[in-house]
């Protein structure tokens, strides 16, 4: 979706983009919001970022598949910057399909590097009933990714599989399934934001540049969902300087001090 200058303005979406947003998640299970990070604060995260990374690269073995690297980030500046963590052009959005009471729970990244290889097609989540058939439920946790380098058929960008995998019965054979389905690779510039149903399904891609393709991960859920993430840890300063809208994301957090 191209959000106009006037939406980057005003900061928010038209009606019509708003309500296409959150069709397009219910359907496709995923909406791409081009360039919505400002030139900036992009740098500053990119710059931040790779020192973070080098240091931990350094220091763990790879942990999503040969030469890819998740990485939790630190709640600080820049990467808890209210227009990433509550983006007041997406933050409707996905408060209109998580409720106004959601949460943020997650705040990482996922990074392949030179030479890796295809990911396993692969949902982000479990379906909340494993045991019935079928269950085209509404979404009930969201991954928000930040790109912070242009996503190109090069470097792996994600692919994806629309037009409704993250409704699709559990049980199935994905991997035997997704080669016979449509799926599509999310190129896209950084500082882009790609909102998507957990349940999608989806896959890094081989990274055949020279450079890692660091993407930020932030998941949005349902309050009451549980998952095994560790808790976010949230110095008491940080947390006290966010505006109430972002507390409340970070409310089941855990608060240092
Ligand atoms: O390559 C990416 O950015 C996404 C990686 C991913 O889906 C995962 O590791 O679960």
């Amino acid at each position: 979706m191209k959000i106009s200058p006037e939406e980057i303005e005003n900061q928010e979406l038209t009606d019509e983009h708003f309500e296409s947003a959150v069709q397009q998640i219910r359907g496709n299970g995923y909406v791409v919001f081009e360039n919505v990070i400002e030139a900036g604060l992009l740098k500053e995260l990119r710059e931040e970022f790779a020192a973070l990374f080098l240091d931990y690269i350094s220091k763990t073995d790879s942990n999503r598949g040969p030469g890819r690297y998740q990485m939790h980030l630190p709640f600080r500046l820049p990467f808890c910057q209210e227009s990433v963590i509550a983006n007041p052009v997406v933050l409707p959005v996905i408060k209109s399909l998580l409720n106004e009471d959601c949460i943020c729970h997650y705040f990482a990244s996922d990074t392949p590097l030179p030479g890796s290889e295809y990911q396993r097609v692969h949902m982000d989540i479990q379906h909340l009933f494993p045991d019935i058939p079928h269950q085209p439920l509404p979404a009930y946790g969201l991954v928000l990714n930040l790109p912070l380098v242009d996503f190109t058929e090069q470097n792996g960008a994600v692919e994806v599989w629309p037009g409704g995998s993250h409704l699709i019965a559990p049980g199935v054979d994905i991997l035997k399934l997704a080669e016979k389905m449509h799926s599509e690779r999310l190129l896209m510039p950084a500082g882009s934001l790609l909102l998507r149903d957990m349940r999608l399904w989806h896959r890094g891609t081989p990274n055949q540049s020279d450079e890692p393709r660091p993407n930020l991960a932030f998941i949005y859920a349902r309050h009451w969902l549980r998952t095994t993430y560790p808790k976010i840890s949230i110095p008491q300063k940080t947390y006290d300087e966010l505006s109430e809208n972002a507390q409340r994301l970070f409310r089941m957090e855990a608060l240092e001090g």
